[in-house]
This record gives C-alpha cells, sequence and structure tokens, in this order.
C-alpha cells in the first residue's frame, strides 16, 4: 500500500524538502554536520578517511535528491526505459565522478581546501567499486554514465556482490589474490528493504487444467531465496538527470528462516540456512573471457534475472497497460549471455502467471530483447549443462525445449534439405551431458544482436554465427562499435589536458559532443599549446613514475619512452609477445660495445593485469614479467636504457593515472580475437600511441586517426586460421630472434628455467595457437620503428595532438545514440523545462 500525504499538509512538505546544494559554504555545513553527527567525529579526529566519508555523504545527499526527482519525471513521461542487464558493473571511484558531473568539484576543493584538506588526498582514500573483471563491466559502467548524460530513462541492473575483484600482490613475483571486501563504508548504496523479490530453485513441475481447460505449469517445492534491492545513483554530466543502478543482494526469505528449525532447536543449522542464502550474490566469479560451468554460478544468473524481470514487470503493470504494449515501454540489453535467462523468465510469467498464449507471449519477448556479444573465443561461450538446468530450473528447462522445438520446426521448414542445420543450430547440444548452448537462446530471443567492433561483428556472422544469418537474415545482425565516457576517461583522469583543450575550444562542451575535438587540429602549430601539450605528458609520467618508486622500489626516468600494456592477462592478449620482446631488446643491449649504449631510445616497460586465479598460463607469464623485472631493473650495464615494471593490483583508479602516462601502449592480441578492445581508446584520448594489431576496435582507431599515426604490426585475422592448419601439420619453424631469447630462459637467466617450460612450449611444440612466433618479427621491427618516431619530439607530438582531435568517434556518447536508435527504439527525455 503506497502511503501519500493529503493534500493541506503538502505545503508544509514541500516548504522543508531538501534542496541541491550548490554554494561552498552548504558543502561545508553538510561536510561538518555528517562528521560530527553521522560519523560521531570532530574536528579532533578526523583524519583524511573521515574527511573522505563527510564529503562523500555531502554528496551522496546531493545526488539522492537529483534521483528523485529524476524518478518522478521518468514516471510521469511515461515512456519507453532502457534497462542494461549485466552481471558486471566496474565503476570504480564515485566521488570524483559525482564532484565532476553535478560541476562541483572546484567549489568541492575550496571547501575542503577551507577545512584543512587537499582534494586529491580525500578523493584517494575511497575504496574502488570493482565488480567486474575488464573491459566488459567497465563498458557497462561507461554505458550508464551516457546514459544518464544523454537523459536516457534507464536503469542498470547486476548484482551487490560482497566481495568484487580479488586485489592482487605480488609476492617473491607470484601473483596472490587477497578477497575484496569493499562494503564496510559504501555511501553511494541505499538499501531498499521495502523493495524485494522472492526467487525459486529446484522443486518440480506439475500440470494442471484450469477453468477453460487449459494445461498449466505449477512449479511448486524447492526454496526460495529473496532478493534486496540496493539503488546506487547514477548522475550524468551537466545535466540534471540522476539515474538508478538496481544491485540485488540476496538473503534468506523473511518468516521462513528460524522459525521451523529454531523451534525444532535447530538453531544452528537455521543459520546455516541463512548463511547459504547470502552466499548467492557473495563473489564476482574472476574469469574474464572463460566459462567454467558452476552451478553457483548459474544460480546468481537466475536469481539476478527473475529479481530483475519482476521488477520491470511489476513497474510495466503498473502503466495498466496490454500486454501487446510491452515492447513499446521497455527494451532489455542482455550484456553478453550471462543474463540469457531473462529471455526464458519473461515467457514464464507470460505464460504460466499471465496466462497468455504461448505465441502471444513468444511476440512480446522477442521484441522486448537485443543482444551483445563480446567474444568469439570458444572458451567463453556459455554452455550450461542440461541436468543441472533440469535440477535447478525445471520449468526454464521446459520452457527453453519448447523454444527449441519451435524454432527447429521453422528451420526444417526453410531449409528442408540440409541435413545437418537441425543439430548445428540446436539450443540443445547432443553431447555428453547434453548442454543448453546460451547465445543460440540469446540470437532466437531477441530482436537484435550486435557484435562491439566491424571486425568483431562481421566474424560472428560469418563464423559461430553463421548459420543464424542464414536463417533469421542478415538484419538481425548488426555492429556497434565501442566507446568510453570522456568524462571518466579524459576530464577526470586527466584534468591538466581536459583544461588545456577547453582553452583552446572555449569551453568544456567537447565533453559532451566529443567530435568537437576535430577543432584541436587547428592549434597544431600553435607553440605555446605543444608546449603545455608536452609538459603536460611529462607531469603525468612524473606522476605514474612516483607511484611507481612508492609500490616497487624502482626509479623510472620520466622522460624515457613509457610504453604501457595493462588489461587482464591472457594468452590471446599476448603478454608474452611483449615480455619476449623486452627480452629481446635487453639481449640486444648487453650485446652492444659499451659505447654504443648511448644510442637506444630509454625505454620503460609496463605490465599491468589480474589473472583468473584458476588460469596457470596467466600466472607463468605474470611470474615471468616479475623476473625479467628483476634481473634487468638490476642490471648495471642497462641504466635508464629499460626498465620493466609490473604494477600490482591494476584497476579502474590505478587506470586513470596509467591512461594518460603512456607514449605508447600496446593492444596486440592476436588478429580476429579481441573484439573491441576499449583501453586503445582511452590511451589515444590522453595523448598516448598505439602499437596493436589489426584486431578489434585497432582498426576503426585507425581510420580515424589515420594510419601514420599508429604502429601496425603482425599477421591479419583473416590468415589466422591458415597458419594454425600449417603449425598442426608440423610447419612450424620458432622465429630466429625467438628461439635466442627462449635460449636466454632456458640458460637461466631469469631463473629456474622449469617455471617457464610450458609458456615456451606452448609456443614451440604445442602448435603456437596465438602466433607468437609468427608476429615476433614484425613486433621487434615495430618496437624499432617506435623508437625512430619517438626521437623526433616534433613530429611525435604531432600525431599525439592528430589522433587525440581525431578521437570523436569513441565516445560513449555516439555508441548510447546507436544502441537507442537502432536496437532499443528509446527516446531521449524532453528536459526543456526542469533545464530553466
Ligand atoms: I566474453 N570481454 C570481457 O572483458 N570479458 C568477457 O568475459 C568477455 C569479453 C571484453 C572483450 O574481451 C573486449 O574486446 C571488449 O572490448 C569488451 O568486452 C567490451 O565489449
Amino acid at each position: 500500500v503506497e502511503a501519500t500525504i493529503p493534500e493541506p499538509l503538502r505545503e508544509a512538505w514541500r516548504k522543508y524538502s531538501a534542496k541541491p546544494f550548490t554554494q561552498k559554504s552548504e558543502i561545508e555545513l553538510e561536510f561538518v554536520r555528517h562528521i560530527e553527527t553521522t560519523l560521531a567525529r570532530s574536528l579532533f579526529n578526523c583524519d583524511e578517511l573521515a574527511a573522505y566519508s563527510g564529503i562523500a555523504l555531502a554528496f551522496r545527499d546531493r545526488l539522492i535528491i537529483e534521483w528523485n526527482k529524476t524518478q518522478q519525471r521518468q514516471t510521469f513521461a511515461d515512456q519507453k526505459r532502457i534497462y542494461y542487464l549485466s552481471l558486471e558493473f566496474l565503476m570504480g571511484r564515485a566521488l570524483d565522478n559525482a564532484m565532476l558531473n553535478v560541476g562541483l568539484k572546484d567549489v568541492a576543493k575550496e571547501a575542503l581546501g577551507d577545512l584543512g584538506f587537499r582534494i586529491e588526498d580525500v578523493i584517494s582514500q575511497e575504496h574502488d567499486a570493482a565488480l567486474g573483471n575488464g573491459g566488459l563491466g567497465r563498458l557497462a559502467a561507461c554505458f550508464l554514465d551516457s546514459m544518464a548524460t544523454l537523459n536516457y530513462p534507464a536503469w542498470g541492473y547486476g548484482l551487490r556482490y560482497r566481495y568484487g575483484i580479488f586485489k592482487q600482490e605480488i609476492v617473491d613475483g607470484y601473483q596472490v589474490e587477497i578477497p575484496d571486501y569493499w562494503l564496510d563504508f559504501n555511501p553511494w548504496e541505499f538499501p531498499r528493504h521495502d523493495i524485494t523479490v522472492n526467487v525459486q530453485f529446484y522443486g518440480t513441475v506439475n500440470k494442471q487444467r484450469d477453468t477453460q481447460g487449459r494445461t498449466t505449469h505449477i512449479w511448486q517445492g524447492g526454496e526460495t531465496v529473496q532478493a534486496v534491492a540496493y539503488d546506487v545513483p547514477i548522475p550524468g554530466y551537466g545535466t540534471p538527470t540522476t539515474n538508478n543502478l538496481r544491485l540485488w543482494s540476496s538473503k534468506a526469505t523473511s518468516g521462513e528462516f528460524n522459525f521451523q528449525k529454531f523451534n525444532a532447536g535447530d538453531y544452528e543449522s537455521a543459520v546455516a540456512d541463512e548463511q547459504r542464502a547470502e552466499t548467492i550474490s557473495a563473489v564476482l566469479y574472476p574469469n574474464d573471457n572463460l566459462e567454467r560451468g558452476k552451478e553457483l554460478r548459474l544460480k546468481q544468473q537466475y536469481f539476478w534475472c527473475a529479481a530483475s524481470l519482476y521488477d520491470i514487470v511489476r513497474r510495466f503493470k503498473k502503466t495498466k497497460r496490454a500486454w501487446n504494449e510491452f515492447p513499446d515501454q521497455v527494451a532489455i540489453q542482455l550484456n553478453d549471455t550471462h543474463p540469457t535467462l531473462a529471455i526464458v523468465e519473461l515467457q514464464r510469467i507470460l505464460v504460466d502467471i499471465e496466462v497468455l498464449e504461448w505465441d502471444e507471449a513468444w511476440h512480446i519477448v522477442t521484441h522486448t530483447f537485443g543482444y551483445t556479444n563480446h567474444t568469439v573465443l570458444p572458451e567463453a561461450l556459455e554452455k550450461w549443462s542440461v541436468p543441472m538446468m533440469q535440477n535447478l530450473l525445471p520449468r526454464h528447462l521446459q520452457i527453453i525445449y519448447d523454444i527449441n522445438l519451435f524454432f527447429l520446426q521453422s528451420v526444417e521448414k526453410r531449409f528442408p534439405t540440409d541435413r545437418d542445420i537441425l543439430a548445428r543450430v540446436s539450443i540443445i547440444e547432443e553431447s555428453h551431458p547434453k548442454m543448453v548452448r546460451m547465445a543460440y537462446l540469446a540470437i532466437i530471443g531477441s530482436q537484435k544482436v550486435n557484435g562491439v567492433a566491424e571486425l568483431h561483428s562481421d566474424l560472428i556472422k560469418t563464423t559461430i554465427f553463421k548459420d543464424f544469418v542464414d536463417i533469421c537474415g542478415p538484419d538481425k545482425f548488426t555492429n556497434v562499435t565501442n566507446g568510453i565516457t570522456p568524462r571518466r576517461w579524459l576530464h577526470q583522469a586527466n584534468p591538466r589536458l581536459s583544461e588545456l583543450i577547453a582553452s583552446k575550444l572555449g569551453g568544456y562542451g567537447f565533453l559532451k559532443d566529443l567530435a568537437l575535438l576535430e577543432e584541436l587540429e587547428d592549434f597544431i602549430n600553435d607553440k605555446e599549446f605543444r608546449k603545455s601539450w608536452v609538459e603536460i605528458k611529462l607531469m603525468n609520467k612524473t606522476r605514474l613514475a612516483k607511484h611507481i618508486k612508492e609500490a616497487t622500489g624502482y626509479q623510472v626516468n620520466p622522460n624515457a619512452l613509457f610504453d604501457v600494456q595493462v588489461k587482464r592477462i591472457h594468452e590471446y592478449k599476448r603478454q608474452q609477445l611483449n615480455i619476449f620482446g623486452v627480452i629481446h631488446r635487453y639481449l640486444a643491449i648487453k650485446a652492444m660495445d659499451p659505447k654504443e649504449r648511448a644510442k637506444p631510445v630509454p625505454r620503460v616497460s609496463i605490465f599491468g593485469g589480474k589473472a583468473a586465479p584458476g588460469y596457470w598460463m596467466a600466472k607463468t607469464i605474470i611470474h615471468l614479467i616479475n623476473k625479467v623485472a628483476s634481473v634487468i631493473n638490476n642490471d648495471p650495464d642497462v641504466g635508464d636504457l629499460l626498465k620493466v615494471i609490473f604494477v600490482a593490483d591494476y584497476n579502474v583508479s590505478k587506470a586513470e593515472m596509467i591512461c594518460p602516462a603512456s607514449d605508447i601502449s600496446e593492444h596486440i592480441s592476436t588478429a580476429g580475437t579481441e573484439a573491441s578492445g576499449t583501453s586503445n581508446m582511452k590511451f589515444v584520448l590522453n595523448g598516448g600511441l598505439i602499437i596493436g594489431t589489426c584486431d578489434g576496435a585497432n582498426i576503426e582507431i585507425t581510420r580515424e586517426i589515420g594510419e601514420q599515426n599508429i604502429f601496425l604490426f603482425g599477421n591479419l585475422a583473416e590468415d589466422v586460421e591458415e597458419l594454425r592448419h600449417r603449425h598442426y601439420y608440423g610447419d612450424f619453424k620458432l622465429d630466429m630472434h625467438l628461439a635466442k631469447v627462449f635460449d636466454a630462459i632456458k640458460g637461466g637467466m631469469f631463473g629456474p628455467p622449469d617455471d617457464f617450460a610450458a609458456l615456451l612450449s606452448s609456443v614451440e611444440s604445442h602448435s603456437d595457437y596465438y602466433l607468437v612466433s609468427d608476429d615476433f618479427l614484425s613486433y621487434i621491427e615495430t618496437q624499432e620503428l617506435v623508437d625512430e618516431a619517438f626521437r623526433n619530439q616534433d613530429e611525435w607530438t604531432d600525431k599525439c595532438i592528430t589522433s587525440v582531435a581525431r578521437m570523436g568517434f569513441f565516445s560513449s556518447d555516439r555508441v548510447i545514440t546507436e544502441y537507442a536508435e537502432s536496437i532499443w527504439n528509446v527516446e531521449q527525455l524532453d528536459m526543456g523545462k526542469e533545464n530553466e
């Protein structure tokens, strides 16, 4: 029952209703009030962490006022909404972003200054919200920022993990994982103990006849777990729109807990049940581009889909519309196949609970969903075992079988002569055990399927989903090239560069319309501008050097060429190619006459990234990088010519420091394996150049910035299959330069060779699946071109400025606009009146 205040009393209510602050004095008042009351501290014991808490609470109040108004405005507007379902939202820190997006960072800086704090120190107290693994999760976070900034009525739905991605420590050169318990103090979430959904698991399905003689399915028994909503406000930049990210947390169903077992005197087991329920949302699975088929993961997926769908349907029903209007009010985007059960769940709600006819329900479902694919790697494509699904979600498995039956019947009708097509496209793989192919289900249940960069979208149409293009027609498959939010990845990460750009472009309009950056090319010969540009890069490198010194003890020279590869560690991303290249460089320096050693360009090779805890080869690569670092960094023959750094615990806030500090960054995946990549965009937007393969969005970056401004190397995607085939049939010869690198490793230069035997043999004797040897010569030659180019600092600066000027296309605002127009059919909210 919703309570409303009677009209005569609303005047008093309005008089006292909370107003968003704008003045320094108001921020100071709120800050001190929160320190002294909410936090029960005083000016005598307010350390930087307490100061962070105080200012964060002040801004959270500011956000929630706009959040409330936004929700009212969107309800009133009654338009179609976007629901972005993602198991990962890699948000990073919220305070800096909140202050910038509401346009009060400068004011807050003064306020904090008045009270004795430096804003940078306060900001750096915040714990990253790390509810994601890598690119896929960060993309979701960028999308939320853009959807709010563009005034789209949009909700994110995810899980409130108690543990985000683990913290990485490097001990004796090995990765060690530390649990990331991040919820001790989180002012950015609002628990909604009144918004709950009971989610059912296990049990059995019984058929019944209803009064009209229809067969209905009753799913009974099993267990239920309660989903509790936690809301996170998402402020847009330069707009009052503050959207909602709703994260579900699991707990035991209220009432059920304690009662029966408590009465039976079984208190301990009642507590155990409660804990088991909470386990569902306890931990983020730390795999990137890999699926492992664990039952708890399937439970997470259904728990989240069921709670979200219930919430979405509840909101729709409040509008009292007819069911066939559902797709006009609701667009649900599936971030990879993780939320594919939402398709089945909506069909179940419509057929079993709302008693619609199957076909009518299926029409609604297939006009509601869109599916984004993020990989072609076979080991990352989700499949769930049929027996597991039968046990956990018996009714859903029946519905999947029915969806499959109707689908295969239609395929058979259209392709009566193709004898294998049914087995190829069946949602059920006829293996032992049988498996449910989630991507096929997602395609069949969606209106549109998209890849995340042009090459990738072409590849899915010609390889993994080829049959579906024939069956569904090519129009179902589309491309939306990824992008990044310039608010976080330029303005927040690189405030000085953002300010310099604003000074030339006459304001910060480019942050909302990134194509405006093209005007920068007019200033390419402006001496003052170039000087500031170079100074800013040097300051950013100095800031990173300071962090490196504190974190590793190694001193690096900020004038050296900073060569960065930071991303999840994966064989396909080929950090091994990079470190082998570093060893090659080291051997070359060692072989030089000491007098010659003045010649090469000094370089710092910086690595960062986490390996999935069970991914041994990735951990071996981390170990090798660290061993190589300790040998090279302590070799007096080398000095500043070469340093190797592994930055531990790479995360969003470290990325904000690292991206502005690169001269060159590496995006060197085997062609055809990296769906898009998004850090490539972050580095170029911050005035760094790229060495990369013709893969993912590198190709479109090249098209935009010009091929004279990027260092491309290596085999092309179209040649990969043929090369692998040749290796497989014994036609493989280790590149001669790589052979010397391997000899050095085998000779024990970097510690016991056995430690690296598996890594070397993955290249030498297991067919070099990722073409490290095939691309090695091209890679080291291109690195020499990088040296040459870097020697000419003026031309280098030309390339950097030109590239930044041409990066407008890679704003996530452009991406969201494309989704809105070609997939969701959703309009921006008209903010006319509210913006006055
Ligand atoms: I599948 N991606 C990811 O981060 N984790 C995953 O489990 C899967 C994909 C990434 C891709 O690897 C990147 O190429 C892409 O840029 C990113 O998703 C966003 O689309």
